[in-house]
């Protein structure tokens, strides 16, 4: 069956409208549908979406869906009810200016979320009513958060991507809404999900971190048993279309015309949808700054400033617009001369050809939101240049800035930087805006949209495989039939459990810690079957062990390997070992013990360890890597190796290790005919390294592991070996 590739957004590309009577279609080919559009030949693909039009009535919804049905769009109907309080309430009024820091004009509106919650049930019945099992399904953006654990929920098998346009804010916004879990649960149904910068997608992981106690590694986290992944994916432009565009007739004629206009005046240029983030009233403010400070430039120098109308049935967008209106009067009125206007101000959209002569013909792009996802205006303003001339000033606070360095930088909230900025852009030696502009045309042409769209993609796949490889390691109810029938065969037998997270879940405090009476007597039954050996593989200290397990007939391993003990015999290591370092290296965990509140030493023999389960989760995370990497400076020259468990960092003598004393217990047992071993940490993947092929090595908890076979919990080993001592 040919792979299938769903796209959703809120949106169509597809405006549809009504001309006497008749449904006219006009297709909206944004960047999105430009990236995507070489997936189109590779895949048998879909896009659903709303297509802009409210109507009630049956026979035009089965009318509207036929025709689209042609171009491989599937409509989701929704009514103007649903528009008030999905699109323009929850989306715009709530999601919007949260993730974009403006929590002045958030809307905390319990009927918007209602129906915000009801609209992605909607999409998620008209997808799920289409989908096949092996579909790739990518939804694009903040209207659509919900979606895919509701997809997840019906299609557990299908891929699922989430891009987020706009920022993923901080955690310490975030975590204002009221709605914040139920988003989260939301996006964490699917397998990736991509920002446009490292940024973003880290303030998700702490949001996952601090909200949900999901930890992350290598910007994964295990949910519901899958993993999930986020990630950057710096959203591109169809560099060659703006590249080439100046060489269209269309876009000539524009641009001649235009010049005309402007004669040998310099011409700054200002792009935005109507949108309070974009910071269009402190950019007048700073183009008014510039032309008091430098009067010499009056006449000389004119600001076009495209507005594109929007949610103009948002309140603060209404606002918004009068605001501008009367800013640009006030300059103009201020500053202007009889056939001079500082400000050419339109507030309409335009199309194309105007656009691509209005990006070639400008000298200077000011481009200065205080908040933007990526800002894909940048990037087309550099694409556009083919004479080596124009400059860019961007916000710093646009995702565009990581990729875009060679611009001129701006902090938005300062008003004499932009308009230093501004001077600055329009007095640059052309040499040296050649040179910013190739550096930074480098960047966009090799990342364009479709390399964007094929990343993501990709790295959708790569998820994928990853969570195929997980499940199918998984112990299924026949491999567990084989290892019991597999025991009761041996004729010597040997089990190597971890404790802490294997036999029991890890403990927050030490009285949690304690084995209770059900595992001491299952432990007593599998150690007293008959040629059974049964090693309880921990890190904790010798004597914890002994307290609670030395009445059994087991035998121990403590510290990771460094002491062992054999059933009925005494403590010993299995090679020399000092504890002279620990001198050199205390001081260092007791002052990021000090530094860490929560955070405490634990003082072994011959280990020292750096526990951070009871600290603050951002900080113990952000101090150990900081203790981690200190200690691997300290200890490069010394015999000592630094692991990294569940919530501890350990230093300890080198070559100990659970392997390593797993394999000693090995060579003294009577040619085991039947290996087990268990655990759940990074402690754990040495002994599941070192133990032959063919022993059952089983993981706690499903991660990428050495281990052949994976279960849920503890309860499960529990459960199994309950099965193995009967
Ligand atoms: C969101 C995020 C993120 C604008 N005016 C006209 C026109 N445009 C086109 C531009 C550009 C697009 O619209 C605007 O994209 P931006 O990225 O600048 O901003 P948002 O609309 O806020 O987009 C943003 C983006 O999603 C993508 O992920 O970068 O951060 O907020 O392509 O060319 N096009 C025409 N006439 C106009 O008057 N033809």
């Amino acid at each position: 069956m040919q792979e299938r590739l769903l796209i959703v957004s809120n949106r169509l590309p597809v405006n549809i409208s009504k001309r006497q009577g008749e449904l006219v279609y006009s297709k909206s080919a944004g960047g999105l549908a430009t990236g995507l559009a070489s997936f189109y030949k590779n895949y048998d693909s879909r896009w659903i979406g709303w297509p802009g039009y409210i109507t009630e009535s049956k026979l035009e919804k089965m009318r509207i869906t036929d025709d689209l049905h042609k171009d491989a769009t599937v409509p989701v109907f929704l009514t103007r009810r649903d528009i008030e309080n999905y699109y323009e309430g929850f989306s715009n009024r709530t999601i919007w200016p949260l993730f974009h820091y403006f929590p002045e004009f958030v809307a905390y509106n319990p009927s918007y979320w209602d129906t915000y919650r009801r609209v992605n049930s909607r999409f998620a019945e008209q997808i799920i009513d289409i989908a096949q099992p092996n579909d790739i399904i990518w939804v694009h953006d903040y209207h659509l958060m919900l979606l895919p654990a509701l997809l997840r929920q019906a299609l557990p098998s299908v891929s699922i991507g989430f891009f987020l346009h706009i920022p993923f804010p901080s955690y310490e916004v975030f975590r204002t809404l009221p709605w914040r879990n139920e988003l989260m649960h939301g996006l964490l149904g699917a397998d990736l999900v991509g920002f446009h910068t490292h940024d973003y997608a880290r303030h998700f992981l702490s949001a996952a971190s601090r909200l949900l106690g999901l930890e992350h590694s290598l910007m994964r986290l295990t949910y519901e048993e899958r993993m999930v992944k986020a990630d950057s994916f710096p959203m591109g432009i169809d560099f060659d279309k703006f590249n080439h565009a100046g060489s269209s007739k269309s876009v000539r004629r524009e641009m001649t015309r235009m010049q005309n206009r402007i004669g040998d005046r310099q011409l700054i240029l200002s792009i935005d949808r109507l949108d309070y983030s974009k910071g269009i009233l402190q950019r007048l403010e700073a183009f008014n700054l510039f032309l008091q400070r430098h009067p010499k430039y009056r006449e000389k120098v004119t600001l076009l400033l495209l507005v594109v109308p929007s949610r103009s049935r948002v309140d603060s967008y209404r606002q918004l617009k009068l605001q501008v209106d009367t800013h640009v009067g006030r300059i103009n009125g201020e500053h202007g001369t009889i056939g001079w206007s500082p400000i050419w101000y339109l507030y309409r959209s335009t199309p194309f050809p105007t656009l691509s002569a209005m990006y070639n013909v400008a000298d200077v792009a000011l481009i200065t939101p205080y908040r933007d996802g990526m800002n894909l205006v940048a990037k087309e303003f550099v694409a556009s240049k083919t004479n080596g001339r124009g400059v860019l000033i961007l916000s710093e606070m646009a995702g565009a800035a990581a990729e875009l360095s060679e611009s001129l930088l701006i902090n938005p909230n300062n008003i004499e930087e932009i308009a230093n900025a501004i001077r600055i852009a329009l007095q640059m030696p052309q040499e040296e805006q050649a040179k910013r502009l190739t550096e930074m045309q480098s960047k966009i042409s090799r990342y364009n949209v479709t390399r964007w769209a094929l990343d993501f993609i990709d790295g959708l796949k790569q998820i994928k495989t990853l969570n195929s490889r997980l499940r199918s390691n998984r112990l299924t109810t026949q491999i567990e039939a084989e290892i019991i029938d597999h025991f009761h065969a041996g004729s010597n037998r040997i089990l190597f459990l971890d404790y802490d997270g294997t036999l029991v879940p890890f403990a927050k405090t030490p009285a949690q810690a304690k084995p209770p009476q059900t595992l001491l007597d299952l432990l007593k039954r599998l150690s007293e079957s008959d040629n059974c050996q049964v090693v309880i593989n921990s890190g904790r200290k010798k004597e914890e062990l002994d307290q609670w397990f030395s009445y059994l007939p087991l035998d121990m391993s403590a510290e990771h390997g460094a002491w062992i003990k054999k059933r009925g015999g005494e403590w010993e290591t299995i090679q020399p070992m000092t504890d002279e370092w620990k001198t050199e290296l205390l001081p260092l965990l007791e002052l990021y013990v000090a530094r860490t509140p929560g955070a405490f030493i634990e003082d072994k023999s011959y280990s020292l360890v750096w526990h951070y389960r009871k600290a603050e989760v951002g900080l113990g995370q952000t101090r150990s890597r900081e203790l981690l990497n200190e200690l691997r400076y300290l200890t490069a020259n010394l015999n000592l190796q630094v692991m990294e468990g569940n919530k501890v960092i350990e230093i300890k003598t080198s070559g100990i290790n659970k392997g390593r004393t797993a394999v000693a217990f090995l060579m003294q047992a009577k040619k085991p005919d039947f290996i087990f071993a268990v655990g759940d940490d990074h402690t754990d993947e040495d002994l599941f390294r070192a133990l032959p092929p063919e022993a059952y090595t089983i993981k706690v908890g499903y991660h990428m592991t050495a281990a052949r076979f994976s279960v849920k919990n503890p309860e499960a080993v529990r459960s199994l070996l309950e099965k193995l001592s009967k």
